[in-house]
């Protein structure tokens, strides 16, 4: 059966994924966004709905301060005995962690603090009902992967550490996962580093400890040689067996846009069958290799996706789809369902200021080609600035909005790159009507559109060059991709109707 690559599209890495039953549930990390790991569900591999995010509360998720791509990295979720656990580092706060529910779409617990450094955290259940936790680590001045016994609900470790790997001779083995097949323990492990010499590997031993071998066909994925596909980076995996006892592997890649080695999209989650050879190995894809589109034996059907969606303000609550950055302030975020309205109360905290929560409201870009438009009430806002980002973080983005300065109304479009932000053009409206503002994207560029009440058409007034929203043009090491983002600063902005947010082809001029 067909079906497309990536099963979830824009900044959606590390994946990890569990199933009960026929239903498979998926995780991936969401560093300095609230909430935090969105839990996804489907029955086919391929069409995932979000549900809703483990990490919801500001008790289990605490983001002040946190610099860019801190907080939550690579998450784990398994099922066992009734119940869900998900398992991560919050490297902003006291580092790994595990939560646990007996409801999917119930609330999750409180963290339960584990006493180990490193990161990538992950849970395996043996036959005899004793839980193993791994990540990477440091042990006796080794750094590698570490493995103990852990009671999964209250955080505590049962038994000594063991280093149990040091990788397969890449740097930075990390992403562990152990399971069991055919009397095997299995580790698999990504390695190279989360860029371009990314790539997946697997060891196995009698003992659960070890000592561990690695397969003779490793890397099992990995894109490092395969530079024209459209695809890079591709690792940090994870198994499922389906229902009818196939293998797949969820994984991290990303879509570069044109011949350089450039992404903006962030890391996104991949999907491809396993298979494994007569002495017990499996490959990923093809010979490691994946594509766009792919063959394999899904459970059910795979529908064909149109990831355009209207987010009305129609009705309560928000779609589940919207994030914010870092812990917001709630009350900052009203939907007035009668009048169609969304009111955001902005602070003097801009979207430029260094680990500061803004008031500011993000979905994933979807895709290279895509048309965003707001609303904007012009005579409800006081905002010193309010409308529509194309954000990467607050050193990364353009802006496009409804100013209000000194009694003067305009449409103003702002870059920020690195550590310079300018406003570049300014045009001033009538302080009345509904102003509409307009992202229009492709793989080149960011192109900024307005219509006020008056104009039939709408008007190019900005461009912003895609490289300029990029993850390897970023001046510390980030791991998210651009958003596609409601903004709000120092005063009211009321947003009409709902956001639109489609993916098509579009006109630039
Ligand atoms: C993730 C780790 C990694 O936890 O990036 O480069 C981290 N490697 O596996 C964040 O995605």
């Amino acid at each position: 059966m067909l079906y497309r690559n990536p099963i979830i599209p824009g900044y959606s890495p590390d994946p990890s994924i569990c199933r009960v039953g026929e239903d498979f549930y998926l995780v991936n990390s969401t560093f300095e966004f609230f909430p935090g790991v969105p839990i996804y569900h489907s029955k086919n591999l391929v069409n995932w709905e979000l549900i809703q995010y483990c990490l919801s509360r500001p008790s289990q998720l605490y983001l002040e301060g946190c610099r860019n791509s801190g907080g939550i990295y690579a998450p784990t979720i398994r099922y066992y005995n009734g119940i869900f656990y998900m398992i991560t580092t919050n490297v902003t706060d006291k580092g790994n962690f595990v939560v646990h529910t007996d409801c999917i779409d119930g609330e999750w617990s409180e963290p339960a603090w584990i006493d180990q450094g490193g990161i990538d955290p992950s849970l395996f259940w043996d036959d005899d009902g004793i839980c193993y936790y791994c990540s990477t680590g440091v042990l006796n001045g080794t750094r590698g992967i570490v493995a103990f016994e852990i009671n999964p609900i209250t955080g505590e470790i049962l038994s000594k550490k063991h280093l149990i790997s040091e990788g397969c001779g890449g740097q930075c083995a990390e992403g562990p996962h152990i399971f069991k097949r055919n009397g095997w323990y299995y580790l698999i492990l990504a390695e190279g580093g989360t860029e371009y010499g990314h790539r997946e590997t697997i060891q196995r031993a009698k003992e659960i400890y070890g000592p561990y071998q690695p397969a003779p066909n490793n890397p099992i994925l990995t894109h490092m040689e395969y530079k024209k596909s459209e695809i890079q980076a591709t690792g940090h995996a994870d198994f499922v067996e389906d229902q009818n006892g196939n293998t797949w592997a969820v994984f991290l890649g990303i879509r570069k846009f044109g011949h350089p080695l450039l992404h903006n999209l962030g890391r996104e989650t991949f999907l491809a069958p396993v298979t494994w050879d007569l002495d017990g190995w499996p490959m990923i894809g093809k010979n490691g290799r994946v594509e766009l589109t792919m063959d394999g034996p899904l459970p059910y059907k795979a529908e064909l996706v149109d990831h355009s969606r209207w987010f009305d303000f129609k009705v309560a609550p928000l779609s589940k789809e919207w994030f914010y950055t870092r812990n917001p302030i709630k009350e900052h975020y009203q939907l007035d369902t009668k009048n169609q309205e969304l009111i955001l109360i902005g602070t003097k905290v801009t979207i430029q200021e260094e680990k500061a929560s803004p008031t500011i409201l993000n979905l994933r870009q979807p895709d290279f080609d895509t048309i965003s438009t707001a609303r904007i009430r012009v005579e409800k806002c006081t905002a010193r600035r309010c409308g529509i980002s194309a954000y990467y973080n607050n050193n990364y983005h353009y802006d496009l909005y409804l100013g209000i300065e000194n009694g003067t109304y305009y449409v103003g479009f702002y870059k920020h790159i690195h550590d310079f932000g300018m406003e570049i053009e300014r045009i001033p409206i009538a302080a009345t009507g509904i102003l509409q503002l307009q992202i229009r994207t492709n793989r080149e560029g960011y192109w900024f559109f307005y219509k006020t009440e008056e104009e039939t058409e709408f008007t190019r007034i900005g461009f912003g060059h895609i490289a300029g929203l990029c993850t390897e043009g970023t001046m510390s090491m980030t791991f998210t991709g651009t958003l596609l983002s409601l903004f709000c600063e120092d005063g009211v902005g009321v947003f009409d109707k709902g956001f639109d947010r489609k993916v098509a082809v579009c006109d630039i001029n």
